[in-house]
């Protein structure tokens, strides 16, 4: 294979030079691929993909992890469902006042292989004594538990194969029952431009379902397309509307080292171009 050629849409797509498979799996699951590339580092692909890099995972973990952290401004229990690749986690485990994140990861081959293959993606994460690691369908796994959480983070694949599930009103529903009082979800919800009717769709089911719902955008590179879109469902509206002082003030004490998140991005994220507001009726 000289070229990896994603398989994402039908009328365009984008190419990756592969200088070495490191790995090919067909998991019970999913389709897994993780190759060199010479420009991104090391690349995980599932069902034709590309799920992250060793070169841009940051803009996509960072934003995901810290902007609902910060905004909350006490979060101290995380549930992640997905995020096997460990980067999640990471920025997660990265602020002290977190006691507890438990991932949630429907394919223990995408954490095994992620960490045998990936190690910088996760770095120390897998061996955090704070961390839970859960293999079970994220889904189920909302729906049954008894435990409560101030974060929800959804690092999903996209709206097919066994991440179908996690764009649905009910999980988002049995996701809203497993916040404590205050508590913010977010969820990976694709690059708009190409992706436009994520964005209607995941705005009509999380819209009746609670008081403050919205997107923020982070543009990741190997997510060609303009901004990708995170979903924003929180219990508490105030936490979108804390002062930039104070978000300042929060980032500062965290003493989180980020490379795209800093308090300007926190302020800036929400606002949202005109093609993606249209969507939202
Ligand atoms: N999962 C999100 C991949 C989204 C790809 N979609 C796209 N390019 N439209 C990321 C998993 C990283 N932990």
């Amino acid at each position: 294979m000289e070229w990896y050629q994603e398989t994402l849409y039908k009328e365009i797509s984008q190419s990756l030079k592969v200088e070495r498979i490191i790995h090919r799996e067909k998991t019970e699951l999913q389709d897994l691929v993780i190759f060199e590339n010479k420009a991104m580092g090391r690349v995980l692909a599932l069902d034709g993909v590309i799920q992250t890099t060793e070169g841009d995972e940051f803009f996509y973990h960072e934003m995901m992890g810290h902007v609902p952290l910060i905004a909350h401004g006490n979060a101290k229990r995380v549930l992640i469902i997905g995020g096997g690749d460990g980067g999640l986690l990471e920025e997660v485990l990265k602020h002290k006042a977190i006691e507890r994140a438990v991932m949630v990861e429907i394919d223990r081959y995408v954490i095994d292989l992620s960490k045998k293959y990936l190690p910088s993606i996760p770095g120390d994460a897998f061996e955090d004594p704070r961390a839970e690691i859960v293999i079970a369908d994220g889904a189920r796994y909302v729906a049954d538990t008894a435990e409560r959480f101030d974060c929800i983070m959804v690092d999903s694949t996209d709206p097919m194969g066994p991440g179908e599930v996690l764009f649905t009103a009910s999980f988002y529903a049995d996701c809203k029952r497993c916040l404590k009082p205050g508590g913010v979800m977010v969820t990976q919800n694709g690059v708009p431009f190409f992706q436009p009717e994520e964005l209607a769709t995941s705005w009509k089911r999380l819209k009746p379902l609670f008081p403050d719902v919205g997107f923020y955008a982070v543009p990741v590179p190997t997510y060609y397309g303009g901004f990708m879109t995170l979903g924003w469902a929180s219990l508490e509206p105030a936490h979108r509307r804390t002062a930039p002082a104070e978000i300042e003030r929060r980032i500062r004490s965290a003493g989180i080292a980020t490379r795209y998140y800093n308090p300007g991005i926190h302020q800036a994220c929400f606002q949202l171009p005109n093609y993606m507001l249209a969507r939202l009726g």
